[in-house]
């Protein structure tokens, strides 16, 4: 397990082989200086394990849980099952149908328990990332002056973009 002090993060993904995509996730929070813990945990490989690791997230401090899967992705929902905390969930690329069955999987949770799905791959293990910074800096103003300076610079980088001439 990677740990930080006092995470208030916590990244679980099913298994070892999401780290390459989801070290995009932690390595966003890096970026923020936000406090986080990422660890390899199964819905059905791990089960006890999920579970408790999930029901002990809000007493330990955590206060945005994202779970990674892939294929039959049931991760997320199960972290949300055990536990009242915000649980943001990541579609991983499945070798077979290229993630589609990891999103479909995560976002169609029954009414009554949900988790917030976002786009498959690195770029929705990002914008989990930044997603928690922006619930975080609603009781946090220095963490919400850096996503507005996160925010400016990236549109400022789009602007001063230039296309090639044409031969
Ligand atoms: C899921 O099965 C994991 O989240 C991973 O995306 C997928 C494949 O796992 P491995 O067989 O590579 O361990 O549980």
């Amino acid at each position: 397990m990677i740990m930080v002090k006092h995470p208030l993060v916590g990244i679980v993904m099913g298994s070892d082989s999401d780290w390459p995509v989801m070290s995009s996730c932690a390595e966003t929070l890096k970026r923020f200086g936000v406090p986080y813990e990422a660890k390899v945990l199964s819905a059905h490989r791990t089960p006890d394990a999920a579970l408790d690791y999930a029901a002990s997230a809000q007493e330990r401090g955590i206060k945005v849980l994202i779970g990674a899967a892939g294929g039959a992705a049931h991760l997320a929902g199960v972290l949300a099952a055990k536990s009242e905390l915000p649980v943001l969930a990541v579609p991983m690329p499945s070798k077979h149908l290229q993630g589609l069955d990891s999103l479909l999987s995560m976002v169609q949770m029954p009414g009554g328990i949900p988790v917030a799905t976002f786009a498959i791959g690195e770029a929705g293990a990002v914008n989990a990332a930044l997603f928690s910074v922006a619930m975080l800096a609603l009781n946090d103003a220095e963490l919400a002056k850096k996503l507005t300076e996160f925010r400016v610079n990236q549109s400022e980088k789009v602007l001063a973009k230039t296309l090639p001439e044409l031969p």
